[in-house]
């Protein structure tokens, strides 16, 4: 075991070491709005969002002076990032804990196009992100050669307008002021997601006539979208639980609040339905209740979660993701009649197809699943409650043999973690869902949404920023591979003093590509033997800590064995204690738990 530490020349950060004292500018003495971008900054500030994460670039300078030198760095205050796509996925992050959008700002159509994946991440998890972006003048007359050329793009916003909610590109700071309120009230209202104002660089740069007047009540231009449960659709869905013998409720894309996670268990308990979830989404109901059938499964249900689902005469789907790939392709069919609570169908468009499949649906209830289950609950009435039909003891998660795998990492992480509270803000595709109860919805944070490998480490940076001095731990799990691509947020992490443990499950492998290449392998009767060229992160290895420790986080390991690892989480989680961004590089054994390798693996499809 190599066990290495930060360079003794760099200071320790400290955990009390506000945010807002990191970055001070000396003072500007600018106390009015004097151009285009001032406004826009104003307009910023008037949305209460408190950080901006951004990578700079000319195309924003007039905005980035105007954050610097008209509010001072502060409300919002920036984020410096790596890279665009950590910038959004940071924003991301934010997002997965508080429900409520961060400001992320990108150069002009290079900066735009390397935040784009991120982009497309947050739209498919269903998340609130406001990005500001930018362009060289659209009056050509004011344009720099070269340069400004090159970046300037007419309809920047085609760029992201098939995975994000709505962009513009005002004129006037009038209109941006306008812009900015209406991208934020946009993006935090459901269906959520990202939302895009590119920053005409001559506008930021123009000198204002006459004072900017802002309403004096920003908030009126972004009221509370109220939703609510439809009564009639309600009363039937509440008919058909009522009358079901073997009801299933399917949780997907619900919020972080524990009121409403109260209220699902209510009702789970009310009906004695047995409840299925999945890791796609964040905690949505205790993996560890009786009720809750099989564990969570990645990209299908696990046997027990499809059998539940296969046997069930009525479910209620709260917005799971992929009803119809569900309930066709993965279980089978059913015969059940179906809920279905969404209001998906609101952002649906013609470029993206992460919509999934069109499902079958008896009862449609289009509201929020927060809403709707507090009514099912109220319709209902008290009623004892239910027996659990078909309730199986949680089994002892044990993992297989001494070789050094995720589901090892996974039980000593749980143990060295004792009774700490933590959130999951990420995990690696290899990971067993069977083998972390989760208990609370903090608990876990759900995936990328898109399937964007390399979001983990941004995302995690986010989550972590929202999660500091909660009491709650920050814990990611992420795949060498998808580290190796985020890496870069780690220096975000560093800079700003956020606490953040991200174990890397590093198999040295694009692993499940290898999975896909056997498959391919076995469907044409070629040597699976060579799965592996192509996907293998090795020769070199890399040296995981140490780019931790190159960018200001402490970096442990390689852990190369079971043995190793209590010692080596120990005092990882100690440094994250005291305030420290610790990365810790496990070389495990490639290998997806057997639920997730039968479904990838098989012949057929
Ligand atoms: C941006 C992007 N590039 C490529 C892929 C295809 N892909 C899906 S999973 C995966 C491997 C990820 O490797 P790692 O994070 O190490 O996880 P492992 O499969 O090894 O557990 C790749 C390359 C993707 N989903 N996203
Ligand atoms: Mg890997």
């Amino acid at each position: 075991m190599s066990v290495s530490r930060r360079d003794e020349a760099q200071p320790s950060p400290s955990a009390d070491r506000p945010i807002s004292a990191i970055d001070r500018p000396i003072p500007a003495g600018v106390n009015a709005a004097a151009f285009g971008s001032d406004v826009v900054a104003e307009a910023l500030r008037a949305t209460d969002i408190p950080y901006i994460a951004l990578n700079p670039g000319a195309s924003y300078r007039g905005f980035h002076d105007s954050l610097v030198n008209y509010l001072g760095n502060s409300k919002p205050q920036m984020l410096l990032c790596l890279h665009e796509e950590s910038a959004v996925a940071i924003a991301h992050g934010w997002a997965k804990v508080t429900g409520t959008a961060m400001a992320a700002a990108v150069h002009s159509n290079v900066g735009l196009m390397h935040a784009t994946m991120a982009v497309f991440n947050a739209w498919c998890d269903r998340m609130p992100v406001v990005l500001l972006g930018a362009t060289g003048p659209v009056d050509a007359t004011k344009r720099r050669p070269w340069i400004d050329w090159i970046h300037t793009a007419a309809d920047q916003g085609a760029l992201v307008r098939g995975y994000s909610k709505w962009d513009d590109q005002p004129a006037s700071p009038a209109a941006a002021y306008e812009s900015v309120l209406r991208a934020n009230w946009i993006a935090n209202t459901a269906p959520r997601g990202p939302t895009y104002v590119n920053l005409d660089a001559g506008m930021q740069e123009m000198k204002l006539n006459e004072p900017f007047a802002a309403p004096p009540d920003a908030k009126r231009f972004m009221p509370p979208v109220v939703d609510a449960a439809p009564p009639a659709m309600i009363a039937k869905a509440a008919e058909l639980l009522v009358g079901a013998k073997q009801p299933v409720i399917l949780a997907g894309r619900v919020s972080r609040s524990l009121e409403a996670w109260n209220a699902r268990v209510a009702l789970a308990e009310r009906l004695g339905a047995r409840v299925v979830t999945d890791l796609k989404t964040g905690a949505a109901f205790p993996t560890d209740h009786p009720l809750h059938a099989g564990a969570p499964g990645m990209i299908a249900p696990v046997p027990d979660a499809a059998d539940t689902v296969r046997n069930a005469d009525v479910i209620l789907s709260l917005d799971w993701i992929d009803l119809a790939g569900t309930l066709g392709k993965h279980v089978g069919g059913v015969n059940a009649r179906i809920i279905q609570v969404t209001i998906d169908h609101q952002l649906h468009n013609g470029w993206s197809l992460d919509y999934q499949g069109l499902p079958p649906v008896d009862v449609l209830i289009a509201c929020e699943p927060d809403t709707a289950v507090p009514a099912l609950l109220d319709a209902l009435g008290p009623g004892k409650p239910r027996e659990a039909a078909a309730a199986k003891p949680v089994l002892e998660f044990k993992p297989q043999g001494d070789a050094l795998t995720v589901d090892h990492v996974a039980v000593a992480l749980r143990k060295a973690l004792g009774e700490r509270p933590v959130s999951l803000t990420h995990v690696s595709l290899s990971w067993n869902g069977a083998g972390w109860p989760l208990r609370h919805p903090l608990d876990y944070l759900g995936s990328d949404g898109g399937g964007g490998v390399g979001g983990g480490p941004g995302i995690s940076v986010g989550a972590a920023l929202a999660l500091k001095d909660s009491g709650r731990m920050a814990v990611a799990v992420c795949g060498d591979g998808d580290f190796l691509m985020g890496v870069t947020a780690v220096w975000t992490a560093a800079h700003y003093r956020i606490p953040l443990l991200i174990v890397v499950a590093n198999n040295r492998s694009f692993f499940n590509d290898e999975l896909h290449q056997e498959r391919v392998a076995r469907m044409r009767n070629r040597p699976v033997e060579n799965r592996w060229v192509g996907q293998r992160i090795s020769e070199p290895d890399i040296d995981i800590a140490a780019l931790a420790r190159a960018q200001g986080a402490k970096g442990f390991g390689p852990v190369k064995t079971v043995a190793e690892l209590p010692g080596v989480l120990a005092q990882a989680i100690a440094a994250v204690e005291a305030g420290d961004v610790v990365v810790v590089d496990a070389r495990v054994e490639p290998g997806y738990s057997p639920a997730m390798t039968a479904v990838m693996t098989r012949k057929s499809d």
